[in-house]
């Protein structure tokens, strides 16, 4: 499950000028972010031409990182993207094991025969990959990418990459809360912390950076959307458009109120339930040896890793929902 093929991905990477598109998932989150950009600034750093393409928008609260406000989203650009992506001779891919996590991207990434190579910590990698970094034991993507700069070129580590990977490690680990938290982690967040990263700084512009609304959707969320399974050891909290309308919810709002259902004693299963224009977007978030990726790959066609696992589900809510307690009954 595991595989490194560092070394031809320096290869690569060393040659002769390459066009590179770097590509995450839909809904990108902090890992995601951080990877893409800190890579770009290493592709750009190396002489390479480096452009970053996502499906759709991020969370206001990343507008900071360096080099996002050059990112190339999709779902506003649409023939840009594709330009872009056509254009490239090498596809950098990364916090994502499938390009449908790409969703609009996939058939233009898939339709082009050029080198493609992924960094990630997601299981059962898509086999459509010509190099990867692929380590389920890694906390984040970001926690890769470090470890590849590192060994490459780490005198092409700069502050505002160093800010992009502890972002990525900081969110992808609920700020060093779940995960794969290892001594690994703890030594590259020192190391990070070394090159200048402010965490104080950080956790003021990701965590305190609320909306009023987006707090009152969380209390809106604890208050009269979730349920208790007291005897599953489980909860769950849903949303529907009009409970997120009614909160003017922005990109991001929701991101986080999934662990609310983990923070009471003895559930250790929670999922957050959203109903999107055209599916019910699943967040499951378990503890300890419950996987639910388990439940998100063979009920919902989703995946992610053993403690943090997404889907979509093509129906309504309370189909969601049942075929959600019903995976609980044979679990
Ligand atoms: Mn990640």
């Amino acid at each position: 499950m595991e595989s490194t093929h560092k070394k031809e991905i320096f290869d690569a990477l060393s040659g002769n000028h390459r066009n590179v598109v770097v590509v995450s998932h839909t809904s990108p989150d902090g890992d995601a972010l951080g990877a893409a950009l800190a890579m770009q600034s290493l592709l750009i750093g190396l002489g390479h031409c480096a452009t970053v393409v996502l499906p759709d928008s991020f969370p206001d609260y990343y507008s900071w990182l360096f080099g996002i406000g050059e990112v190339i989203i999709a779902s506003e650009c649409p023939d840009k993207a594709k330009t872009v992506i056509e254009a490239a001779d090498l596809q950098l891919i990364v916090d994502m094991n499938a390009l449908k996590r790409a969703q609009s991207l996939e058939s233009v990434l898939r339709s082009v025969a050029v080198q493609r190579i992924l960094i990630d910590h997601h299981i059962f990698p898509e086999n459509v990959f010509d190099l990867a970094i692929s380590d389920v034991n890694a906390s984040s993507t970001c926690e890769l990418v470090y470890e590849f700069i590192d060994e490459f070129r780490p005198d092409l580590m700069n502050l505002s990459m160093a800010e992009c990977i502890y972002t990525g490690i900081a969110t992808d680990t609920g700020n060093f809360f779940h995960g794969n938290l290892t001594a690994r982690t703890f030594n590259i967040t020192a190391k990070l912390i070394d090159k200048g990263v402010d965490v104080i700084r950080i956790n003021q512009l990701v965590y305190n950076a609320f909306s009023e609304n987006r707090l009152r959707l969380l209390g809106f969320s604890i208050s009269e959307r979730l349920h208790v399974l007291t005897n599953k050891n489980a909860a769950y909290i849903y949303l529907t458009a009009d409970d997120l309308n009614q909160f003017g919810h922005n990109e991001g709002d929701t991101e986080g109120i999934v662990n609310y259902g983990l923070s009471l004693k003895g559930i250790h299963i929670s999922v957050l339930f959203l109903e999107k224009p055209e599916f019910i977007k699943l967040s499951l978030r378990s503890e300890g040896e419950i996987n639910v990726n388990l439940i998100a790959s063979k009920y919902f066609d989703g995946g992610g890793h053993k403690n943090a696992s997404g889907a979509h589900f093509y129906g309504t809510m309370e189909e969601a929902i049942n075929l959600f307690l019903k995976a609980l009954e044979e679990l």
